[in-house]
């Protein structure tokens, strides 16, 4: 049955936030037959992940989500059939009383954060009720295994992904389209997007000192100003290209969302962050390194620890090793050990075995099914 949505976010910091929820919008919208509302505190987050969204519009329809600006006294009218407070951002007090004044009690969903801890499957689904009205909130948690509420993939994405990797030219013609040519035979491509990480010298350093050629893209964000540094270059415009030894750094702007996806294809390591990027680099099959949002008194080390637990389950341990190692130097929790030259050296020497370890892991991530759908099954269910 078609239903009405009302998405709630609050941009607390760059994208992520804003990423997920325009992307359960339109899957909502398209896939699922939904009338969705995105209701959104902040426009220019949202625009550069699509620049068909315009900042000072209070109410647009794109790609047939309808944006709505979400500022204090906004009118919002009848509550949909369901709403959707995305990362506990709340819901205005006006909202909730036209959901009690509603015949038909609305379906309440707060959508948490994407983690892989083991006790996720036990709180999937679970409800609190209102302290003081007629209503229940049902925690709904994204994830990585069965039990979870999956994570999301539009069903467009795998064969836009299985047309470009097939194509022998697809590579080639994305990086003609950022002004390059294609990396030379042999060099490895990565994309390299993060938060400020004082790891970027040393790896650059091993980069340029390694025994192969890198090619590193890196678009315009946090990240950027560490690898600048490197080069001793101060805000290089997109489209410049450094070189320091065996490695070729190459300054690209901020892509839109779906350019961002074929970045991913045509790059052989993908170094992703936060909550959305590091799920396209995981649907991208390729290996990568997770830059995990950080948190006060190092909480993210727990959660980075029990992704790893996950993904790397079935490797082999003189893989799995370096794998840790590395990861965890890139999040800063083993600062000093310097180390981080010798694992990647350790990690590059057996790409082809992580490649195909990121191909068996991408078949597993579908596993607990697609979160937008599970996550309008369950809503159904609760109308019902
Ligand atoms: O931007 P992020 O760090 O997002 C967040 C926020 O910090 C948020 O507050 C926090 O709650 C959450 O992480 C855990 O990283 P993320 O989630 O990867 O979002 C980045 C988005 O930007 C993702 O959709 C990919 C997209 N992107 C592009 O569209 N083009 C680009 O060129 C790049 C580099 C990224």
């Amino acid at each position: 049955m078609a239903r009405s949505w009302d998405i709630f976010c609050r941009v607390v910091d760059n994208y992520g936030d804003a990423a997920v929820c325009w992307r359960l919008a339109r899957q909502l919208s398209l896939e699922h037959r939904g009338t969705v509302r995105l209701w959104i505190d902040e426009l220019q987050a949202l625009q550069s992940l699509c620049p068909d969204v315009g900042v000072a519009l209070d109410c647009q329809t794109v790609e047939t989500v309808e944006i709505r600006r979400w500022v204090p006294g906004a009118n919002f009218g009848a509550a949909a059939d369901i709403a959707v407070e995305a990362f506990g951002c709340g819901l205005p007090q006006s909202y909730v009383d036209a959901m009690v004044a509603r015949d038909r009690r609305p379906v309440w969903i707060v959508l948490e954060y994407l983690s892989a801890e083991p006790w996720v499957v036990s709180h999937h689904r679970l409800p609190s009720p209102h302290p003081r009205l007629p209503l229940d909130r049902w925690f709904f948690f994204p994830g990585f295994v069965p039990g979870t509420g999956g994570v999301l993939r539009e069903a467009t994405l795998e064969p836009r992904r299985l047309a470009f990797v097939k194509d022998p030219d697809a590579g080639k013609r994305f990086w003609h389209k950022l002004g390059f040519s294609a990396p030379k035979a042999g060099a490895l491509a990565v994309s390299f997007f993060g938060y400020e990480n004082p790891a970027v010298r040393d790896l650059l350093q091993a980069w340029a000192e390694g025994g192969r050629e890198i090619v590193v893209a890196v678009p315009r964000g946090r990240l950027r100003g560490d690898v600048c540094e490197f080069f001793g270059a101060d805000d290089p415009a997109d489209g410049t290209v450094l070189s320091k030894g065996r490695l070729e750094a190459r300054f690209i702007p901020f892509l839109p969302q779906a350019v961002y996806d074929e970045f991913l294809w045509a790059c052989d390591w993908n170094f992703v962050r936060g909550e959305d990027s590091v799920v396209r680099g995981q649907w991208a099959a390729r290996p990568f390194t997770w830059q995990i949002y950080p948190q006060a008194e190092r909480a993210h080390d727990a959660k980075l620890a029990s992704f790893l637990d996950c993904y790397c389950a079935g490797m082999d341990p003189g893989l799995e090793a370096p794998l840790r190692r590395f990861w965890s130097g890139w999040n800063g929790a083993s600062k000093g050990t310097g180390t981080i030259g010798e694992d990647w050296e350790a990690l590059a020497a057996r790409i082809a075995e992580l490649q195909a370890h990121a191909e068996m892991w991408a078949r597993k991530l579908a596993l607990p099914g697609e979160l937008a759908a599970n996550l309008a099954h369950y809503c159904e269910e609760r109308l019902k």
